[in-house]
């Protein structure tokens, strides 16, 4: 990619651009919901369609000149729907967190109550966190995983919408190493007449290569991020499997037609909470798709998945204690109390040895969220640079020297020296490089 014009003209962001390419290209990223994205993503996602406003949606837009922005997003929905097998599809949400709350202000009404994965437990901060809208809004009743298996406890979960008959359950989480059990949620949310919305987040790119089950058909409503296992420019979307008369009632207003769950979800990414899309990352979501339905990316994806269970083994030999006792998706969590370090520590020394990781909380975490027992390892920034099982074992060496001795600055210094080695053996964006 050329950017002579950025250096000639803004020398200052132009450096900061690049001191961030090569810190992508020279450390180690292991934060689990990170990706690194084709040149053809980035070029679209820097393309000229972030200068067209395009409220509305494919041929009923407020705004003239949409006809190439209209030809992108229908490809985009198009290809997002061949590829989770989804009869409708909103490819607008700015990010997941607006998908959720596109789709949690369609399902449920202001004060009703919601069940989610505690935040601490694996969830997210839309699943019903007290500090965010979906906690402020609604009445959330929290569900936990269960102590021994690191996995929900639907005990506790039909226990739980027994006594509080939620109108919707969200299933998925951010920290969550396992399957999402959609057909048990599907059983909870029958017995007691909820609605049942998943979060794919995390595992979108798996559950599109068909590694990891699909939502499809027990959930209602599925809600995903772009650019996690997706691999896709930074976003989100809604989907459903099928599409069905609204169950409210609501009717359009002139002709008294009951509209489709479809429309309302619509209408409620915009205008209800979102105005003008964001057009060149809407086409760069539809590249990302196209990317996506390649045999390539299934490749990518089983490797992915190798990689974690490889990562998952190698620590498990060194007693580390994995919650839930290993992973069948994209992710490790890594509960460090046996270690004698928190989350934070670790998060801090191994960034110092060009490792990037985030501290997170393990369930029945003692230690705030700012300090953490935990950290969250994950595969699919590696594997996209290629990276397979033999520099797993080797990354695991090395995340097991800095955490052994935290403060040795001399371990630290040598692992920094072999990270920049092993980036250096599998390139990143290497055209955009001073
Ligand atoms: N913060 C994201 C993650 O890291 O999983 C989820 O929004």
């Amino acid at each position: 990619m050329q950017l002579n014009t950025l250096k000639r003209d803004d020398p200052e962001l132009y450096d900061i651009l690049m001191r961030e390419v090569s810190r992508e290209h020279g450390t180690l990223e292991l934060i689990a919901s990170e990706n690194f994205v084709s040149y053809a993503v980035l070029q679209m996602a820097g393309g000229v369609m972030t200068n067209k406003y395009a409220e509305g949606y494919p041929g009923r837009r407020y705004y003239g000149g949409c006809e190439h922005v209209d030809e992108a997003e229908n490809l985009a929905r198009e290809r997002a729907k061949k590829l989770f097998g989804a009869e409708y599809v909103n490819v607008q949400p700015h990010s997941g967190s607006q998908a959720n709350m596109a789709a949690l202000m369609t399902f449920v009404e202001v004060g009703d109550t919601i069940m989610g994965l505690d935040l601490a437990h694996g969830g997210h901060l839309t699943h019903g966190s007290p500090v965010n809208f979906s906690g402020r809004l609604y009445h959330v009743v929290s569900y936990h995983v269960h102590p021994q298996t690191g996995r929900v406890d639907f005990d506790e979960l039909i226990t739980l919408a027994r006594e509080h008959k939620p109108k919707l359950i969200i299933c998925g989480g951010s920290a969550y190493p396992r399957f999402i059990e959609f057909e048990q949620f599907r059983e909870v949310a029958d017995e007691v007449n909820a609605f049942l919305m998943a979060d794919i987040a995390h595992p979108a790119g798996l559950v599109a290569t068909g590694l990891h089950p699909s939502p499809f058909p027990h959930c209602d409503v599925v809600t995903t991020t772009t650019h996690k296992t997706l691999r896709g420019p930074r976003g989100g979307m809604i989907m459903m499997g099928r599409d069905w008369e609204n169950p409210w009632g609501k009717v359009a207003p002139k002709s008294g037609r009951v509209k489709q769950v479809s429309e309302l979800l619509d209408s409620m990414v915009m205008p209800g909470i979102q105005g003008g899309p964001l057009m060149h990352i809407i086409a760069a979501k539809a590249v990302a798709f196209g990317e996506a339905l390649k045999p390539d990316f299934k490749e990518y994806t089983r490797q992915v998945v190798e990689n974690a269970r490889c990562l998952a083994e190698e620590f498990m030999s060194r007693d580390y204690q994995l919650v839930s006792g290993g992973t069948d998706t994209h992710l490790v969590l890594i509960d460090l109390t046996n270690k004698g370090i928190t989350g934070k520590a670790a998060e801090k020394a191994l960034e110092k040895a060009g490792i990037t990781v985030n501290k997170n909380m393990v369930p029945f975490d003692k230690k705030s969220p700012f300090v953490t027992s935990g950290i969250r390892i994950g595969t699919p920034a590696i594997t996209t640079r290629g990276m397979q099982v033999k520099e797993m074992k080797i990354i695991v060496d090395l995340i097991n020297q800095v955490l052994s001795d935290p403060e040795n600055q001399n371990i630290i210094d040598k692992v920094r020296n072999e990270v920049k080695d092993l980036c250096e053996e599998f390139p990143l964006y290497e055209q955009i490089r001073d």
